[in-house]
């Protein structure tokens, strides 16, 4: 139809060759396609898109401005340590008289109880032959033979101090242990700075000997003294092994 338009308009236009009758319209082949047109204008701007994720911290501003306020106090730190002991105090006051102690019912109980359980020790004690009461010493013994040095040391040891007699008494006392352990002892006195005469031993004279006869005669050489079984005295070097005796 279109063609037949088109050579009808021909005709009318009196293009020459190009005659056709209007019944004899004829279809030619489809031409090959023209160049493609140039583009078009740019279109609107579209919607706007999804927000996108936050980007990366900036790199640090440079420094300025003033200091900012001191921040608050921080906890409360550990206890130190303790200090010096200070000077002792000066007494205090006397307090109220108090209660008498005769009237105190378990004050007086427990003294019983106490005095009670002392006489039997004493009595186990003295029943064994292991101590001699003599007024208000008393002198006990282990049964053991060591040197001078090592029963004072064991003495000291049990709170006590080797044994020394200061009086007749005394010094039949510790005869009778000597005598039942068939053993000289040693006694708690030595030889002073000056040859044959002895003391005791925090230095004091003698106040009461019992020399056997003719004793002491060491002259330096016999600095310690042992007691012989029947209870007299002899100046004998320091290092034999004598009954171990203590007074408490
Ligand atoms: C021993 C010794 C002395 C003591 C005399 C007594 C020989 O020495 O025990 O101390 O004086 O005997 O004879
Ligand atoms: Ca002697």
């Amino acid at each position: 139809m279109l063609l037949c338009s088109v050579a009808f308009a021909l005709i009318l236009l009196g293009v020459p060759g190009m005659l056709c009758e209007v019944k004899d319209v004829c279809a030619g082949n489809a031409g090959i396609p023209g160049t493609p047109g140039s583009h078009g204008l740019p279109g609107r701007d579209g919607r706007d898109g999804v927000k996108g994720d936050p980007g990366p911290p900036g790199p640090m501003g440079p420094p300025g401005g003033m200091p900012g306020l001191p921040g608050r106090d921080g906890l409360v730190g550990a206890p130190g340590s303790p200090g010096e002991r200070g000077d002792k105090g000066e007494p205090g006051e006397r307090g109220l008289p108090g209660f008498p102690a005769y009237l105190d019912e378990e004050l007086q109980s427990t003294l019983h109880e106490l005095r009670h359980q002392i006489r039997q020790s004493a009595g186990v004690l003295s029943l064994q032959g292991s101590m001699v009461t003599v007024g208000e010493k008393i002198f006990s013994t282990n049964g053991q033979s060591v040197n001078f040095d090592a029963i004072r040391e064991t003495c000291a040891r049990a709170g006590g101090s080797i044994a020394v007699p200061r009086n007749p008494e005394e010094n039949e006392a510790l005869a009778g242990i000597v005598k039942k352990h068939n053993t000289y002892a040693y006694l708690g006195l030595q030889e002073g700075s000056y040859p044959g005469v002895f003391q005791y031993l925090d230095g004091a004279p003698l106040n009461y000997t019992k020399w056997y006869p003719g004793e002491p005669r060491g002259r330096g050489k016999e600095k310690c003294v042992e007691m012989y079984t029947d209870g007299q005295w002899n100046d004998k070097n320091c290092l034999q092994y004598r009954l171990a005796i203590c007074e408490f």
